[in-house]
């Protein structure tokens, strides 16, 4: 099976991209942007290489040993790309360089270079411009290139960029939406494949099969914790087996052309949740929902975080797990006895980014507002971990892990929720667990 990622981003709206940075940037600035370093894992042999989101963002150009600079002197954007020149040699061992030319005929960028006239090139462009914006600690010989011939303030271009890539356009959303339907397939095909004594490799296994398949990739490792492991947040090992009765925690997610997906979901490896398992399921589902409804277009970005916390709070309290009044469990800040339970944010930005530029709560503050275009996770879960020595809570619970978690778009007709077609509550995940054995 194979899936044709058709929606790109096109041409016109990477320029647009580039000339609503320079409209917002000071007058006769520099913007340099290097990508992502190639890392290496032994010897010859490198990870797999990740181009910078906000390269992407600004050209999809997803080679390394490349740097991007914008200009907007005398009011012009001059988009300039510097990549690896071409070389026969290297290209028989590593794969075809595409090269100034190839980029400047196909990239949408103004004029190209070769890397390794940057530093001749780029003294005097600095020398021209007023103002520089870099995104500094990305490479770090670029950073010291630039300090050599550069010795005024450095200013952030991730404040401008930040505040573009937090609202989707078309494009984007219709990327998105394919990550979601991607990762929601392999969801429900590591369910139907889930038996007590399955390896938590195995349904990594499968579920990463399945992102191959459709021609994406994960957009962070996965995370597949059985039993007791289904209460470490960022579980990734995954190499226990999951036993008769215990549920295992899946959250997994692709990215398509570079835009990610993110999806929780956790499942009876038997088909049948126990009284225990589903006193908690459905209280984080409840929770969950109440979150997603809390997704509207004006609202702050901590209304989601509250509307989950209450719900929450207050479960814990009707199924005996906080003895204490509702006050003491939800807390002056959304701080009380539940977050023992709950330790983690409600949602963040997804994007480029799994944990994508632009969200969050920032300390105290209530964080931005919900705006359409943006696209948000929302993932409440409890934890009651076996091991833990600083809480307690009536046996039958303990060992339980349970996160809910789906991409949400939020429009102003209310929050679409991206990857609705992943199964979530207790009747649909009990017919489809082991439907494929
Ligand atoms: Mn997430």
């Amino acid at each position: 099976m194979t899936i044709m990622h058709d929606t790109v981003v096109s041409e016109s709206e990477y320029f647009q991209r580039q000339d609503d940075l320079v409209s917002k940037i000071l007058p006769n600035s520099l913007v340099i942007i290097p990508n992502n370093l190639a890392s290496v894992r032994s010897n010859d042999t490198k990870y797999p290489y990740r181009a910078n989101s906000y390269m992407i963002y600004l050209t999809n150009w997803l080679e390394p040993s490349s740097v991007l600079s914008i200009s907007n002197s005398d009011g012009l954007r001059e988009t300039t790309l510097y990549v690896k020149p071409r070389d026969i040699e290297k290209e028989i061992w590593e794969g075809r360089i595409i090269g100034p030319e190839g980029a400047l005929s196909n990239w949408p960028i103004d004029s190209s270079n070769s890397i390794l006239e940057f530093e001749n090139s780029i003294k005097n462009l600095l020398a021209k411009h007023s103002n520089l914006y870099l995104i500094v600690g990305v490479d770090s010989e670029i950073d010291n290139i630039i300090k050599k011939y550069w010795h005024k303030e450095i200013l952030d271009p991730r404040v401008q960029l930040d505040e573009m890539r937090s609202i989707k356009s078309e494009s984007e959303i219709k990327l998105m939406k394919t990550a979601s339907s991607i990762s929601s397939d392999a969801h429900v095909k590591a369910m139907a494949i889930s038996r007590p004594g399955i390896g938590e490799w195995e349904i990594q296994a499968s579920i990463e099969g399945h992102f191959t398949m459709c021609r994406s990739t994960n957009s962070y490792n996965p995370i597949v914790g059985g039993g007791d492991n289904s209460t470490i947040l960022h579980y990734s090992t995954n190499l226990e087996t999951v036993g008769e009765n215990e549920l295992v925690l899946v959250d997994a997610g692709c990215e398509v052309n570079g835009y990610a997906s993110d999806i929780t979901r956790t499942w009876p490896v038997s088909g049948k949740f126990t009284q225990s398992q589903r006193d908690i399921y459905e209280l984080v589902l409840e929770a969950e929902l109440s979150a997603i409804e809390a997704c509207q277009a004006g609202s702050p970005w901590i209304n989601m975080h509250k509307a989950a916390s209450e719900v929450l709070a207050k479960g814990l309290i009707d199924l005996g797990i906080l003895n204490c009044s509702y006050e003491e469990a939800i807390g002056k800040n959304l701080d009380g006895e539940y977050r023992k339970f709950f330790m983690h944010g409600t949602g963040h930005m997804l994007g480029l980014d799994v944990h994508d530029v632009g969200g969050g709560r920032q300390g105290d503050k209530p964080g931005p507002e919900l705006a359409p275009g943006m696209v948000v996770t929302i993932e409440p879960g409890l934890y009651f971990a076996a091991w833990r020595e600083d809480i307690s809570v009536p046996q039958k619970y303990s060992g339980i892990g349970v996160r809910i978690e789906d991409d949400v778009l939020i429009t102003e007709d209310g929050p679409v929720v991206l990857t609705e077609m992943c199964p979530k509550t207790i009747d649909e995940i009990e017919s489809i667990v082991g439907s494929a054995l």
